[in-house]
């Protein structure tokens, strides 16, 4: 039975570039809507940019932009590197646009009737000097727990204390710089804690799609089961859907100067994407029944589904707010979350300094073949939440040693003959070859692996096919069958039963590898191959076109390429501001962000060189020591920290070295691989310090330079014949 499916991916922020990390989803996505679609399936695939809310508006303002110019070049950024990458939408649309403001109003005046919406006064944090109400993450100061500075208005990266914006102590505005100061305003809040919210996620969490699949990953639901709590539980709380003016975004109907949240209208958008790609697909003459879809009663009769590929980051809003939302304003629910991990870049979290928060249209401007990080992030997904590691290493491995050392190499082996002693037409092809090819296809197990998007185990499947290929083009030698005379026919049929071998497995690989299953398509002179195609032996006769070079190989120093046009120094903002200022002999006030980022960069240049004298007795208080690393490994969660083992020489009573566990807040400027083995210097004496990652024994001792010219974090390296344990004084 032909299923219609509309699928979308998370809307991107119109505040950033598209990065590798994006692109898992995006990739997984567009692998899943071409497998339905070659199995004939209806598939509308949609996607929006997100476009309102704090941090958009304040980029536009800082780009001297109005929100409206910033947004509108965005989307077409985004959707150049999307289409870059094979990622194929029916409709790429905007949240900011007509048919999303009122499927907002429609969906939040149902809710209003439904008796959904509430009204509370809160206290927030509002900033004087921007006049404006400030989201937590942009509210900074003093951990309340442990005092470290500059912490996020929400938690504490130093000790993993979360608290609310007003525990901060000496909290500033991260927009201005000014002291925040408190004040109340009538919010509108979402009941999600309604009995009958909580009774339907209830239920909705245990069901499945139309393909009998849970509408929930395992991990996904377990998450739920959490945040619900057992039955009887009501875990749930109301959620603000409202912000005050100034604020990009929709203004709420009734009540003026309250904007939508953002993540009010966000998933909305998938609607609208879907709307306006009707109202374009009607304008050239095909109807699309968009309330087959979106109306929970006509979606029912219709049997169409909505599956929404995202980020394990926001399935707190997919798998909550918003089937609630749909729920009970009468519109139909997700039939399925397809939730990816996160990506990691050579085992750790991307990072500028390292060259590894590389942008989409870095990747592209270097050259690379994108179709090589779609096999491999294809290589690397198995439909679960994992994250993914994009070792780089492994991918030009991947990428040489399956597509071209296997795949192409199949026909770059054979066609040449072919085209040149055959007049480009095929001969007979080896029945029994054939059909022993055929009798090792699995095609049920790739098709059942494409259908869980555990693409990974499709390629591996697809790729011992591959070997089978090979084995046999290596068992008949068709460059040595040319070389004899008399061997013409076998060479013929060896080369037109390898290419028929090549011709399966480019059907296989097609969801994965458009563009290139596209040249092969040329090539062979075939008809756009969809799953159920005529399976039969390429016919003899059947002309085909001249080969050309499918794929290169990658080089690693195409990678180091890469690499390095994604470095980026870590030269604070401010400063980096402050020099092209400099340089720009300006003299006008900078911005009110600039002047607080610049009073920060004054204020630590005036520590630095007027630090008090102290005694002597002072400073032997402080037991410095010569340590070696032992150990240095991430801490997942956090953006600055390097856990770090270091050997002084003490031991525990059986003798064995006892290292101190050290947290250093290094990272931005450290591989851990490259600590490992080296000496440093450790203040051995200071008080140990339990930390939301573990106990911190101790300090390891790092320059770096006040002004910030030099934004680099150097630990200290002792001489040669330093041993560890040994005292500095
Ligand atoms: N823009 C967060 C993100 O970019 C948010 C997703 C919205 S999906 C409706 O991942
Ligand atoms: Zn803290």
């Amino acid at each position: 039975m032909s299923r219609k499916i509309l699928v979308t991916n998370a809307l991107p922020y119109a505040n950033g570039d598209i990065h590798l990390g994006h692109l898992v989803g995006y990739i997984q996505a567009d692998i899943w809507v071409r497998y339905q679609r070659m199995r004939g399936h209806s598939v509308h695939y949609v996607c929006a940019d997100d476009t309102h809310g704090t941090p958009v508006m304040l980029r536009a303002e800082k780009e001297g932009l109005t929100p409206e110019q910033l947004i509108d070049r965005v989307h077409g950024e985004h959707l150049r590197d999307f289409t870059a990458f094979g990622v194929a939408f029916d409709n790429y649309h905007s949240t900011h646009s007509a048919e999303n403001r009122a499927y907002a109003e429609d969906i939040y005046g149902r809710l209003r009737a439904a008796g959904f919406i509430d009204t509370r006064a809160i206290e927030q944090y509002y900033d004087p000097v921007k006049e404006m109400f400030l989201p937590d993450r942009f509210i900074k100061g003093e951990c309340p727990k442990c005092g470290a500075a500059d912490q996020y208005g929400d938690n504490c990266e130093v000790c993993g204390a979360a608290y609310a914006p007003t525990e901060l102590k000496n909290p500033y505005s991260a927009v201005s710089g000014a002291k925040p100061v408190l004040r109340t305003s009538e919010h509108y809040f979402f009941r999600l804690s309604d009995e009958r919210a909580v009774d339907f996620l209830r239920a909705w969490t245990r069901g499945t799609n139309a393909s009998g699949e849970r509408r929930l990953q395992a991990e996904a639901a377990n998450k739920m089961k959490e945040w619900l709590g057992e039955e009887g539980e009501n875990k749930l709380s109301d959620w603000d859907i409202s912000r005050d003016a100034p604020y990009f975004g929709f203004e709420i109907p009734g009540a003026p100067g309250k904007y939508f949240y953002v993540w009010l209208d966000a998933p909305i958008g998938y609607l609208a994407s879907f709307r306006n790609l009707a109202t374009k697909r009607a304008a050239a003459g095909e109807m699309v029944a968009v309330e087959d879809y979106t109306d929970a009663g006509r979606a029912a009769a219709a049997g169409t589904e909505m599956v929404h590929f995202i980020g394990k980051d926001i399935l707190y809003f997919h798998a909550l707010f918003w089937p609630a939302m749909l729920k009970f304003a009468g519109f139909a629910t997700p039939s399925q979350l397809c939730v990816n991990g996160f990506l990691t870049v050579d085992g750790a979290k991307m990072s500028k300094s390292r060259g590894t928060f590389i942008t989409a249209r870095s990747y592209i401007e270097q050259k690379l073949n994108p179709e090589w990080l779609r096999y491999y992030f294809a290589g690397k997904s198995n439909g679960t939440m994992e994250d993914v590691d994009l070792n780089l290493d492994d991918m030009i491995a991947k990428v040489n040693s399956d597509l071209v050392g296997k795949f192409v190499n199949i026909a770059s082996r054979c066609a040449g003959f072919i085209t040149k002693r055959f007049e480009a037409r095929l001969g007979e092809t080896d029945a029994a070859a054939c059909a022993e090819f055929a009798a090792a296809w699995t095609e049920g197990r790739i098709a059942a692996a494409y259908e869980e998007r555990d693409y990974g185990r499709a390629l591996r499947e697809i790729m011992r096919l591959a070997d089978i290929a090979n084995q046999y083009v290596n068992d008949h030698k068709p460059w040595e069958l040319a070389r004899h005379e008399g061997k013409e026919a076998l060479l013929h049929t060896v080369c037109s039963t390898a290419l028929t071998m090549f011709r399966d497995l480019s059907r296989y690989l097609k969801p994965v590898l458009p563009a290139l299953v596209a040249q092969v398509e040329s090539f062979l002179a075939l008809a756009s191959m969809d799953w159920q195609g005529d399976w039969a032996p390429l016919p003899a006769g059947h002309a085909i076109h001249a080969y050309s070079h499918l794929m290169t190989r990658v080089e690693r120093k195409q990678i180091d390429a890469l690499l390095e046009a994604n470095r980026e120094s870590l030269a604070p903002a401010a400063a980096a501001a402050a020099r092209s200022a400099k340089d720009a002999g300006a003299t006008q006030t900078s911005s009110s962000q600039q002047r607080h980022a610049e009073k920060q960069q004054h204020a630590a240049q005036a520590a630095e060189t007027s630090l008090p004298h102290i005694g002597i007795d002072d400073f032997t208080k402080i037991d410095l020591r010569i340590a070696k690393i032992v150990d240095a490994r991430h801490v997942e969660g956090a953006d600055k920290l390097i856990q770090l083992q270091l050997d002084i020489g003490e031991t525990d009573e059986s003798g064995r070295a006892k290292p101190r566990q050290v947290f250093a807040g290094i990272k931005s400027a450290y591989d851990p691989a490259s600590l490992v083995g080296r000496l440093t210097v450790m203040v051995a004496n200071l008080a140990p310090r339990k930390m939301k990652f573990g106990m911190s024994e101790g300090m390891v001792l790092a320059a770096s330079d006040a002004d910030g010219k030099n934004a680099g974090l150097y630990i200290l390296s002792p001489d040669s014949g330093a041993t560890p344990g040994m005292r500095v004084k």
